[in-house]
């Protein structure tokens, strides 16, 4: 029997799911669902019951460790911050700010306080910052930044109203969805189904969910741009453009319209593999519906991913769909929506190609550079270089395209720290590796991932487990690293940088003439937010000023940090509703849809259009017990068959003398590797499929489950120079590569 049941968010991915946790003396015995969590309402995947696992991991780091003759060997707090502080000051004053890089990787964004902490880290260093956000959903960012003003303002599909849903390079049985924060999509497809609507997947493989579509358009890999550009074209052709209520915002359709006038059906499907048929009919299908378009991973990790992420909202536009239920909307979040703080409509400029990266010259945004950017900047001497790494919640090595260079770049550090549970291919490389708290031992608020969620929701869960005695939160672990790159030295009193972070951001709402709290006293609210601190004053703090808080006193059943945690279920605040313009916050107030970077990137892909399509393309796909590169430490998640297999087409297979179970040499210009072959038709023609995150068999690593089935890391196929242009996002999607057959 549990002494204790706790519910949870579950922060392993972007669903969001309520988690029941049954605690016995510290023990956890089991977690499920929770049922009454106001937006999963009992959904979990089997990733949510794997917490315990991960609590319980032998292999997992409980003390930091540093290394010594060559050994990474355990240490305590202490010792480990005060080698920090010997090496990273001095590196920082010979060589300057740049010279300190910072990687932060996917669970930094499902973390309260690593995301609220990383501006003061940010703050004290210089601009070779890099995330796992560019080698991933950046071009999308890159466009909502551009048309909305907002990085996070992503249109997300109104799954549970829409009769159309229309999801291009997305798999979400597998993977849960993304950048659409909803639990159960699952459910949810099938709901659409069940009330009459249809659900067509744009994917070169019949993934999990194009299994489960009414229709499913096989693609040929990377050339999403060409196949939206002959839908927006058959809008502007056939007269059927009907923007709605946002096209009084909108400036530049026509001038988008001619720009899309050269790719007629006639001329994209040869590229993109649909018939020209199906792309006129499917035009008219989408203006005549509610309809939600939904691009993600495959139409983003690729050659067009900033064109091809445009395109799909130009669709949405020219179709009626942007900003209506049923469609593609846009959340109002409860805590430090980009789009729900400031003033209404207008906002500065974005930060997006104002500075570059300093070998490579890809264009930076939102105060980061491209992590594609990153080798360059380790391996090339001059003003600028790189010469020590941090890494947060990363493990670029097997994330990031080109991957045998970085291993041997990080080698080539002065110095390299990382903040991470695991000895794994990246952090192997490191000086010294900082283990953060666990999940279960850390208060959790979807901070990043409510921004773009169905419904807005607002969900406070406070630690399960106590952390253990003398062990630093995630945030405070942040918090000592910008001190110590500060020169403010290893043993500094954080919680006074705490105080005056909270100050600050006190101040800055006190001072925004759109505030709740506009000219009232800085004293008064910072007593008022007493005796919190850390995170959960910040959350406190933004929630109150946020569009639903109390604004402390000024509508008093308004939400607060208080309130939230006497509702450990959530709370469900609606709906999305239209929020054109009141969201938008760019310069003119209004949404420049033929942003001439956009527009010109056309010209790119006519070229494109007309070059011969490699024989064989290699793309990506993920596993439902599966994270990225981790999670693969877990027993129970690593049950069942083995995932590294590279799927091939039987003509291919056949033609290739490949056998079900055999081997294969997959080589592209950069790399090479071995994998195990599955024939199997899921795959179109021509077309080959291998998972990322693996490669655990590096001497090195402490990682036992792992390394047992360790598979072989893809990215070793990825070159760092075979970039969207205008994000600077990789091209893992369309990689081409020869096949070969070989013996074991
Ligand atoms: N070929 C190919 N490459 C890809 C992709 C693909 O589809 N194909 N997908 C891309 C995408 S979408 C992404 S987001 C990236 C992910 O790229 P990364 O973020 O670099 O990689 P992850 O595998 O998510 O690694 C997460 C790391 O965080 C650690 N970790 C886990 N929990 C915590 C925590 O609470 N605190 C800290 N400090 N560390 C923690 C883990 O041990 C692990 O080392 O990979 C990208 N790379
Ligand atoms: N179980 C599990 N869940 C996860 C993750 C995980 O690793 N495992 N990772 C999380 C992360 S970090 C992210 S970003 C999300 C990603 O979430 P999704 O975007 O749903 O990711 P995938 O499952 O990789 O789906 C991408 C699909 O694009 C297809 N594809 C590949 N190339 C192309 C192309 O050129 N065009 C088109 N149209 N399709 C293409 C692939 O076949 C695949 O089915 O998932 C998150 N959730
Ligand atoms: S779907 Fe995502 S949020 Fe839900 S239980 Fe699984 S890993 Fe956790
Ligand atoms: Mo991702």
């Amino acid at each position: 029997m549990p002494d204790h049941v706790h519910f949870k968010t579950c922060p392993l991915c972007e669903a969001t799911c309520g988690l029941s946790i049954e605690v016995r003396d510290g023990e956890v015995l089991r977690i499920r669902g929770d049922m009454d969590d106001v937006f999963s309402k009992g959904f979990i995947c089997p990733k949510g019951s794997s917490l315990k696992g991960l609590q319980n991991d032998p292999d997992r780091i409980r003390v930091p460790l540093l290394r010594r003759d060559g050994e990474l060997v355990e240490t305590d707090w202490e010792t480990a911050f005060a080698l920090i502080d010997d090496r990273l000051p001095p590196i920082l004053a010979e060589h300057g700010k740049d010279a300190v890089g910072l990687y932060t990787g996917n669970p930094w964004s499902h973390n309260l306080g690593s995301i609220l902490y990383l501006l003061l880290l940010y703050g004290a260093i210089g601009r070779n910052r890099f995330a796992a956000a560019s080698i991933d959903q950046r071009p999308r960012e890159i466009v909502s930044g551009v048309l909305y003003g907002a990085r996070t303002a992503f249109p997300v599909p109104d799954l549970d109203r829409t009769e159309l849903l229309l999801l291009i390079g997305s798999d979400p049985l597998e993977s849960n969805g993304s950048i659409a924060t909803a639990p159960d999509w699952p459910g949810r497809l099938r709901h659409i189904q069940e009330r009459g609507g249809q659900l067509i997947v744009v994917d070169p493989r019949r993934s999990k969910t194009a299994e489960l579509a009414d229709d499913h358009l096989s693609i040929v890999p990377g050339t999403d741009a060409a196949f939206l550009a002959g839908i927006a074209n058959v809008c502007f052709a056939d007269g059927i453009v009907s923007p709605g209520a946002v096209g009084e915002f909108v400036d530049g359709l026509d001038d988008v319209g001619r720009a899309l006038a050269p790719f007629t059906p006639e001329i994209v499907a040869p590229v993109c593999g649909i018939n020209p048929g199906r792309i006129r009919s499917l035009a008219h299908q989408l203006a005549d519906s509610r309809a939600a378009i939904h691009g993600r991973l495959g139409t983003c990790l690729q050659e067009f991913g900033t064109l091809s992420s445009w395109l799909v909202d130009v669709v949405s536009i020219c179709t009626g769909n942007l900003d209506v239920e049923g469609g593609a909307m846009f959340a109002a979040p409860a805590a430090m929506g980009f789009n729900t703080t400031g003033q209404p409509r207008f906002g500065p400029p974005s930060d997006y190609a104002t500075f570059h990266s300093r070998v490579s010259g890809l264009p930076g945004a939102f105060d980061q550079l491209p992590a594609t950017a990153m080798i360059d900047e380790i391996e090339t001497p001059g003003d600028g270089q790189i010469k020590a790494l941090i890494t947060i919640a990363g493990n670029p090595v097997l994330s990031t395209p080109d991957s045998d260079r970085l291993a041997r770049a990080l080698d080539s550090l002065d110095f390299m720290v990382s903040v991470d549970p695991y000895v794994n291919e990246t952090t192997r490389h490191a000086d010294v590796i900082l283990p953060p708290p666990t999940p279960l031992e850390r208060s959790h608020y979807d901070l990043s991932y409510y921004q773009f969620s169905l419904r807005n929701i607002a969900n406070y869960s406070p630690p399960v487990l106590p952390l253990g005695k003398g062990f630093p939160n995630e945030w405070e672990i942040m918090l000592r690293l910008a001190a110590i790159c500060q020169g403010r030295g290893a043993t500094s009193d954080i919680a006074a940088a705490d105080d005056e972070f909270a100050s600050l951001m006190v101040m800055l709402s006190t001072s925004d003439a759109h505030s709740t709290i506009h000219k009232r006293e800085h004293i008064e609210i910072l007593n008022e937010l007493a005796p919190n601190s850390g995170p959960e004053r910040l959350l406190d703090l933004a929630l109150r000023v946020g569009p639903y808080g109390d604004g402390f006193g000024v509508t008093p059943d308004g939400l607060t940090l208080d309130r939230l945690i006497s509702n450990p279920h959530g709370i469900d605040l609606g709906a999305l509703r239209p929020r054109i313009p009141d969201m938008l916050r760019t310069p003119s107030g209004r949404i420049d849809l033929a942003y001439p970077a956009f527009v010109g990137d056309l010209e790119r892909l006519s070229q494109h259009l007309t070059k011969p399509r490699p024989p064989m393309l290699l793309i990506g796909r993920r596993h439902l017990r599966s994270n990225n590169s981790w999670q693969h430490n877990i027993g129970t998640l690593m049950k069942g068959k083995p995932r590294f297999v590279l799927q091939v087409h039987p003509e291919d297979a056949e033609r290739l003398r490949l056998t079900d179970r055999g081997y294969a040499r997959v080589t592209s210009s950069t790399g090479s590797l071995v994998a195990p072959v599955e024939v199997s038709d899921t795959v179109m023609c021509g077309v080959v499929s291998l998972p990322h995150g693996w490669g655990h068999d590096v001497a090195g690593t402490r990682m036992a489950v792992a390394s047992e089935r360790p598979g072989a890391n893809v990215n070793v196929l990825g070159s760092s120079d075979h970039v969207d242009p205008l994000s600077g996002n990789p091209q893992l999607n369309g990689i081409a590569v020869s096949i070969e057959a070989i013996g074991t």
